[in-house]
């Protein structure tokens, strides 16, 4: 298969791009580097010291003897470019990641939401106009989020898989309909997934566009079988207050001996899944897309849930280091319940990494051997939620 990976550098990007160029698929990477100049604007870079693209791609190509193509592009201020390369290359597959994808970054400053949402929803929206336009057939599987079903539920009931039916009782019975799950977002960030789904169902309904969008729970986890063939393929570990997720400062902050950050009472609870199964979702995704004419496909990508402070609890009983409540940063809901069905994935053959089998080679392997690389002056969260 030809698949075309946006944002093919990032954290989720580089690793799908190797595991899939491993198992013969042509791949190549469209991407403008915004994550690493973001990196550069925020002061920080990654725990593990992830080399530039090229050398990335040269010793791909040395270690594994398969060649991936690189295309520099802003995907949200080059449409004319994006058109072009897609009838250059033609792909069976565009596997879409190239959004701001830090909930923290986007609700920074004005700029950073005017950013979040210029960047994904125009990116987003490019992706689709070009695909029409450049008349390819291409599958369309999209990253999204599990945050867009909100995180405020109490109770029993587990999230359905993006669909949601409804009865209405109207003059001449009552009617039932399909309709996407309301959506509840928590950030700018997770708002740009939301508004994404709505550009989806338009697309798959008006032209016709294979889509599979993902609702992605937080990710953890570093390394793949493929990105630990040489230290110059190694993936990004963010651990700061705007990019790091809770699972990988936890961890990091675990190895230098510094107090667990929980914000508030730690009662929040989330949808996780290891980086290792983010690209065994994607290579299931890709090989089961919708027909031409459906509705896209959305399917919740988590394989655990886990309440932070449980999570905190869990990480200091392993190390040692304590826990600080701090006051939190974000408007959530303080202490919330979190079922969510993740059966399709279960059925098409993914077999989850369980934290208890990958904590302690995360922590011996990334956090531990590169804690002398922290600025522990970017650990603490900077980013508020509050306007006042
Ligand atoms: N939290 C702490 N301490 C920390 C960091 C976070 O207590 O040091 C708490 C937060 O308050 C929050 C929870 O942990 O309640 C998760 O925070 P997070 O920063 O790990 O995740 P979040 O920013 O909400 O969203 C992240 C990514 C996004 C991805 C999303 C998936 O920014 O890319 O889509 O996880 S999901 O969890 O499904 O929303």
């Amino acid at each position: 298969m030809k698949i075309l990976v946006t944002g093919g550098d990032g954290f989720c990007g580089w690793p799908t791009s190797l595991y899939l160029s491993d198992k013969g698929h042509e791949v190549i990477i469209a991407d403008n580097f915004s994550r690493r100049q973001i990196d550069v604007l925020l002061e920080v870079q990654s725990l593990t010291p992830i080399s530039p693209l090229s050398v990335r791609l040269d010793t791909w190509e040395k270690v594994s003897g398969k060649k991936i193509k690189f295309e520099f592009i802003d995907l949200a201020n080059e449409y004319d470019r994006l058109v072009q390369l897609l009838i250059k290359h033609k792909p069976d597959t565009i596997i879409h990641y190239a959004e701001q994808r830090a909930a923290p970054y986007s609700m920074k400053s004005p700029a950073t939401k005017r950013y979040t949402v210029h960047n994904n929803i125009n990116g987003t929206h490019n992706v689709l106009c070009a695909i029409v336009e450049s008349g390819i057939k291409a599958h369309l599987v999209h990253l999204g989020s599990a945050g867009v079903y909100g995180y405020d539920w109490k109770g029993n009931v587990a999230v359905p898989e993006g669909y949601l039916t409804v009865k209405v009782d109207t003059p001449d019975g009552e009617i039932s309909r399909e309709i996407l799950h309301p959506t509840n977002s928590g950030s700018v960030y997770h708002m740009t997934k939301t508004l994404d789904q709505l550009l989806f169902a338009f697309y798959a309904k008006n032209d016709k566009i294979r889509i599979t969008d993902l609702h992605q729970g937080n990710v953890w986890g570093t390394q793949t079988a493929q990105t630990s063939l040489d230290e110059r393929l190694i993936n990004r570990f963010d651990y700061d207050g705007d990019y790091g997720t809770v699972m990988n400062r936890f961890l990091m902050q675990a190895a230098i001996g510094y107090p667990l950050t929980v914000y508030g009472t730690g009662g929040q609870t989330r949808p996780f899944i290891h980086i290792r199964d983010t690209i065994r979702c994607i290579e299931i995704a890709i090989t089961n897309p919708p027909e031409e004419g459906d509705k896209p496909f959305i399917f919740n990508q988590v394989t655990e849930v886990f309440c932070v402070r449980n999570l905190a609890q869990l990480i200091s009983n392993l190390t040692g280091v304590k826990v600080d409540y701090l006051p939190n940063p974000r408007l959530e809901v303080a202490e919330n319940d979190f079922l969510i069905e993740n059966r399709k994935f279960l059925e098409l053959g993914l077999n989850p990494t369980k934290l208890s089998e990958g904590l302690l080679e995360e922590i011996r392997d990334i956090a531990l051997k590169y804690a002398d690389r922290v600025d522990k002056t970017k650990i603490l969260p900077r980013s508020q939620w509050k306007s006042n």
